[in-house]
């Protein structure tokens, strides 16, 4: 799509039934036009097949939408979360949609800053703001929000956000021994019975195996592109996949998981016929840490514009997401809610202590896409991936990783000093 043709589609009529501020909201939709097509429709050459993810970030507003609407009105769950920890083959187990709400934006922290203090996560903020102020349609069209406690401005925020939403708290375990696993399968558990009494149905060991074997497929799709978009060749920008990351969260997940298997065919063909990125020989970029959740790309923005290209993420918009799958070789209901458990604890979440296992993720993935320099992002006021950043900084130095450790929030005040250190960064790579 070109950069002429794109719009984020609008109406009004179905913004005002959701309750929403139009007025708001629409002046929201331009500028995220805006934004759109300098960071994405700009680029030169890009897969013919990201055309489908600019037409569902165009439709996410309407058409997505009213996918959710009719689902609850044929009674499936319709539940919105703001964590990858919370299991979605369970919703699509109950024939449910399961979709990330919006908090990568800073269009909506004055209205949470009203509440809640300034000094906490842009995430949770944004996340906050958009239902306080009434300027999220997913927000709107959700039955239920399913909160965690993985950190203390998530779960302080969701005790404030059950009073303008039915808001569920599942509790994350901090560590992973044995009775942590108890605890998360009890939770999971609990999530399930929550579900069915909402759905007025059980989850049966057919409908869990069908489920699994979606978001498998979801997450397999994702593991496929991150393989192809790190050849050498490097034939798709990293903030292009951090875009079908993102959408990754919204879209139906059948369909988008063909559509990422096109973009990967695509992306094959590119390889053999020897287009690519790597004609300018860019600095390889590999970022880790905190979630980007749309449509945050000020990161991946000022990386790709200061001569380099991102080889991937190690995030929950990201590797996080997709490493694993859930093994589905279990015929009963018990064993494969045990299966999903121990996926969903190989997470890596800087919430755990220790959490050994995600350095040596980001070491692994590092040298898996041939990267030549970690970035590691912390949102402001996020504690423990600040602090984890530190051990990280000393695991790249022991193995002579380039690192660079960077915070930020979603203003755009910090760009220029941000663009600053990322190109020192990248010249002293690329001397
Ligand atoms: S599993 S990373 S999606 S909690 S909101 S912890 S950035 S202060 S997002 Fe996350 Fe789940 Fe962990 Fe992943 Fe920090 Fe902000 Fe808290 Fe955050």
């Amino acid at each position: 799509m070109t950069a002429e043709e794109f719009e984020i589609k609008a109406d009004h009529q179905l913004w005002r039934d959701l309750g929403m501020d139009v007025e708001r909201f629409e002046k929201m939709r331009l500028t995220l036009g805006e934004v759109y097509r300098n960071t994405f429709l700009s680029q030169k050459n890009r897969p013919a097949a990201m055309d489908y993810f600019d037409r569902l970030v165009a439709d996410m507003h309407n058409g997505r939408i009213k996918e959710m609407l009719a689902a609850k009105a044929q009674g499936r769950p319709v539940i919105g979360t703001f964590c990858v920890y919370v299991p979605e083959e369970v919703v699509i187990a109950l024939d449910g949609i399961c979709v990330g709400l919006c908090a990568g934006s800073p269009a909506s922290i004055a209205d949470a800053e009203k509440v809640l203090p300034r000094n906490i996560c842009p995430m949770v903020k944004s996340a906050y703001g958009f239902k306080a102020a009434n300027i999220c349609p997913y927000y709107q069209a959700v039955d239920l929000v399913y909160g965690e406690t993985t950190c203390d401005a998530k779960k302080k925020t969701w005790e404030l956000l059950d009073k303008l939403v039915p808001t569920h708290v599942m509790e994350i375990p901090q560590m992973k021994r044995q009775r942590d696993f108890a605890m998360w399968l009890a939770e999971v558990e609990d999530f399930t019975a929550r579900l069915e009494e909402m759905a007025g149905r059980k989850v049966t060991a057919a409908s869990l195996a069908a489920a699994i074997d979606t978001v498998n497929s979801k997450r397999l799709a994702l593991q496929r592109l991150d393989r192809l978009r790190c050849h050498p060749l490097l034939p798709v920008s990293g903030r292009d996949v951090l875009l079908v990351e993102q959408c990754s969260f919204y879209d139906e997940p059948v369909r988008f998981a063909a559509q990422v298997n096109v973009l990967c065919d695509e992306l094959e063909q590119r390889i053999a016929a020897g287009i690519g990125l790597a004609a300018t020989n860019p600095v390889r970029i590999m970022v880790s840490g905190t979630p980007m959740a749309l449509p945050n790309w000020k990161l991946h923005n000022i990386i790709e514009s200061s001569g380099a290209v991102v080889v991937h993420e190690e995030s929950c918009i990201g590797s996080r997401y997709y490493r694993d799958i859930i093994e589905n070789n279990h015929t009963d209901l018990p064993a494969q809610l045990a299966a999903l458990t121990r996926r969903y604890m190989r997470i890596n979440c800087s919430c755990f202590t220790p959490n050994d296992e995600r350095l040596e993720q980001v070491t692994a993935e590092y040298a898996q896409q041939q990267a030549q320099g970690v970035i590691d992002y912390t949102l402001q006021f996020c504690h423990t991936y600040n602090i984890e950043a530190a051990r990280l900084a000393q695991t790249c130095a022991a193995q002579n990783i380039p690192f660079m450790a960077l915070e930020s929030d979603y203003s755009p005040e910090d760009i220029g000093q941000l663009r600053t250190r990322v190109e020192a960064f990248i010249e002293q790579i690329a001397d």
